[in-house]
């Protein structure tokens, strides 16, 4: 309570005290607003987006600032792949979890807690050599000191022990290459102060690429992740139940039910929360297809994504489309703007 004297005074008598919310009954209408929104909250950790594949080193965030993770690597390769790039480094200081996930489950909460603020990813051809200076010099305190912009990297990248890059997308580095990559637009822009990037930047004649420009990581991670999800499922022929030639919401939504159960905690109840949690994962796998919009997949859309890796093994029908697939991870030439046009479309 604040209570001036009067008229003149200046200085007033403040008293307070503190209470306690346990001291409070909940008021009965605004707890069943908290509950549903809790619910949505823990649904999302009910929300499986990944699994780690049988045999792969376990799923851990810890360590991002001084030294390559798992998740670290994950996430670089989740952008690589969405947008289609041929390297992606990654400040350590942008993925925050720090967390172990030893149950091999990477749910739609660890990745928000991942990955908590929007950052955008400049897509740029840099040298070889400038990504493995970058590298080298992100990493000199490897394991002694935290550096928010220790680079993360993908799967196709490979580092020596004096802590260069070796190998891009698979092939023995070429110094002088240009290569298609992505890097937070504000590593670009001088963050964290990575001398061989900023010496690069300033020999550029052409503007550094707008915030706006630049792809949206979260959404090209999400899409990375759901698209891995449809490979789960069965092909799309046995999706299509009423063999309309699309897949609607209802049709995925069993699809997925036939893969996962949604059950999450196995107690034989589906409960709201869990509910939820699956109605929230089928929201993410027609977003990750669905390019026109209208909730439903067509076979042009699901080819688009899936025709080329998924069901390989189970569908042996797509023999071509299999190799039309590797071409498009081989080749990522100009992509950019394609990329950039379906992350936009995403970002919600
Ligand atoms: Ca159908
Ligand atoms: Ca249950
Ligand atoms: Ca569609």
């Amino acid at each position: 309570m604040i209570v001036w004297d009067g008229p003149s005074t200046t200085n007033p008598h403040i008293t307070y005290s503190v209470k306690t919310i346990k001291d409070y009954t909940p008021d009965p209408t605004v707890a069943k607003v908290v509950e549903r929104h809790l619910n949505k909250v823990k649904a999302l950790e009910l929300a499986p987006i990944y699994r780690n594949p049988a045999g792969s080193p376990p799923l851990s965030s810890k360590g991002m600032r001084r030294g390559e993770t798992t998740i670290g690597t994950l996430i670089c390769t989740a952008l690589r792949k969405s947008l289609e790039l041929e390297v992606v480094l990654l400040d350590g200081g942008n993925i925050r979890g720090n967390s172990d996930y030893p149950d091999g489950t990477f749910s739609l909460a660890a990745l928000r807690k991942e990955q908590p603020f929007e950052s955008e990813i400049a897509v740029m051809r840099i040298p070889g050599q400038v990504l493995s200076d970058a590298l080298h010099f992100s990493r000199q305190k490897e394991g002694v000191e935290e550096n928010a912009g220790y680079l993360q990297r993908d799967d196709r990248v490979t580092v020596d022990a004096s802590k260069r890059i070796t190998h891009i997308n698979g092939e023995p580095i070429d110094p002088q290459r240009l290569y298609l990559s992505g890097m937070l637009r504000v590593t670009i822009g001088g963050m964290n102060n990575n001398q061989p990037i900023i010496d690069w930047t300033k020999t550029l004649t052409s503007p550094l690429p707008t915030v706006e420009s630049c792809p949206p990581a979260k959404p090209a991670v999400l899409n990375y992740f759901a698209r891995k999800l449809w490979e789960h499922l069965p092909p799309f022929e046995e999706i299509d139940r009423d063999k309309d030639g699309s897949l609607s919401r209802e049709e995925v939504k069993n699809a997925y039910i036939s893969a996962f159960s949604p059950d999450v905690d196995g107690d034989n109840v589906v409960s709201e929360v869990e509910t939820i949690a699956l109605n929230s994962l089928v929201d993410r796998l027609i977003d990750a297809l669905d390019l026109d919009g209208d909730d439903k997949i067509t076979k042009a859309e699901y080819e688009k994504f899936l025709g080329s890796s998924a069901h390989t093994k189970k569908n042996k029908k797509g023999k071509n489309k299999k190799d039309k697939g590797k071409k498009k991870e081989k080749k990522p030439k100009d992509k950019k703007d394609k990329g950039n046009k379906k992350e936009k479309k995403h970002n919600n």
